[in-house]
């Protein structure tokens, strides 16, 4: 079955992804003033940065959420942004540029996790997909923790055919002869991308007051062309993408939130089986209390103050006929008890086996999503879980919900040692 199936677009959707301070809206800035057509004496702005506090473009005010324009180690894009531009040559022709929020930054994992749902639930709206564009700091030489982490978090989630086919790689604050970025290790790390392209988009990073030196406005406006240049050929680059249809993703969705399912079941089961472990517990010590009752009477020697009776007369000085009703109670009573441990050994082996078919469901809904998405780690995303898991238990004041939390992690834990063991799993 072809999951994948691709159509001709004239709407470009490009998602925009990269560590927080890596140029991505600089980069939507630049690509704002080749399609609004702004110059360096008239700068189109439609993220305000720095040196540049107001959007210029009404269609554009009030999109962006940067939040502290001066600090740019904290990340500071909050929710994803589009930006539509229409072609100039064919205006039918349109891209749609997502930025996302720069992931891993100083919010930690869980922000994080809130950032790359928000990405995928916008991308799960759109119906196709152009391209993925990634933006790198082109000075900085190793692939940092940052990208590999937004990556693998998003490589998870989409079909190996667009990041095999649709990804491109723009380096950013340098030129090719500049840049000491470390291709290789990219795509050893992250993935082998289409297209690489170099931009210094410095019109909007440098103090324009400054451009007033003449040979300083020279550099600018050069490296501004130049930029205008390379926009040129990743639009041309997209353009000659083929688009993965949303239907992919959609069904990379559906089969997730059904293996999400089976393991609530199977952990929902474990915590039954525990529950009703404890109740078999208990009632097997009022079968052991009845059985020695049973020996008294059966031995007529018995001793009232270790023996359970449902008189207060010591057995020894009961009437034959009194006797025999006692025997007759706490044989009653040993039958109850024994079906009702019955019973409960037979909802253990009910709710057993259905965990047991649920590991089956696991086993081949995860093969399913595997062939989209060979990235697709679910023993990974369950040690996520559990380190978030522990990561709340550890915060918790209240001793109660923390023991149930800590219970809940162990269920956790086994579930993940029952999957790392599989093998169609690993
Ligand atoms: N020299 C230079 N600086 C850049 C470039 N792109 C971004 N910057 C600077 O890098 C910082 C982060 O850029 P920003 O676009 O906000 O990054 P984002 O967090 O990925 O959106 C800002 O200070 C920018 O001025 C570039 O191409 N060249
Ligand atoms: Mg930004």
């Amino acid at each position: 079955m072809n999951f994948l199936s691709r159509n001709k677009t004239t709407d470009h959707r490009i998602l925009i992804v990269g560590g927080t301070g890596t140029g991505k809206s600089t980069f939507i800035n630049q690509l704002a003033n080749y399609f609004l057509e702004g110059t360096l004496d008239k700068l189109k702005i439609v993220i305000p940065t720095q040196y540049h506090r107001n959007v210029t473009e009404k269609k554009y005010k009030n999109k962006h959420s940067e939040q502290a324009i001066v600090d740019v180690t904290r990340s500071q894009t909050k929710k994803c942004q589009n930006y539509s531009f229409n072609e100039k040559q064919d205006p039918s022709n349109k891209f749609i540029f997502i930025d996302t929020p720069g992931l891993n930054d100083t919010e930690g994992a869980e922000q994080d996790d809130k950032n790359i749902k928000e990405v995928l639930d916008l991308i799960f709206q759109f119906d196709s997909l152009s391209a993925i564009i990634i933006i790198a700091n082109g000075t900085e030489s190793r692939v940092t923790s940052a990208l590999r982490n937004i990556f693998s978090r998003l490589a998870n989630s989409l079909p190996d055919d667009l990041i095999n086919e649709n990804l491109l790689l723009v380096l950013t604050k340098c030129t090719r002869g500049s840049c000491c970025f470390s291709l290789e290790k990219f795509e050893e790390i992250i993935a082998r991308p289409k297209h690489v392209f170099y931009m210094d988009n410095q019109a909007f990073c440098t103090d324009p007051q400054k451009w007033e030196d003449l040979e300083e406005r020279e550099m600018i406006q050069l490296k501004w062309d130049i930029s205008n240049r390379t926009i040129e050929k990743i639009l041309n680059s997209i353009k000659s993408m083929t688009t993965t249809s949303i239907n992919s993703f959609s069904y990379m969705k559906t089969l997730r939130d059904n293996i999400k399912k089976e393991i609530l079941k199977i952990t929902q089961n474990m915590d039954m089986i525990k529950k009703i472990n404890v109740k078999s517990v208990t009632i097997q010590n009022s079968l052991n209390a009845i059985e020695i009752r049973k020996t008294v009477f059966s031995t007529s020697i018995g001793d009232y103050t270790t023996s359970n009776y449902t008189t207060s007369i010591p057995f020894d000085q009961l009437k034959g006929k009194d006797k025999k009703a006692q025997n007759k109670i706490a044989d009653r009573q040993y039958k109850n008890l024994t079906s009702e441990i019955e019973n409960y050994k037979l909802a253990i082996e009910k709710l057993d086996s259905e965990i047991r078919s649920k590991y089956k469901n696991i086993n081949r809904l995860h093969g399913d999503l595997h062939s989209i998405c060979s990235r697709y780690s679910l023993i990974d995303e369950l040690q996520a879980t559990i380190e978030n898991l522990e990561q709340s238990a550890k915060n918790m004041t209240n001793i109660n919900e923390r023991q149930k939390a800590e219970e809940n992690i162990e269920i956790f834990k086994k579930v993940h040692e029952e999957l790392s063991n599989s093998n169609n799993i690993n």
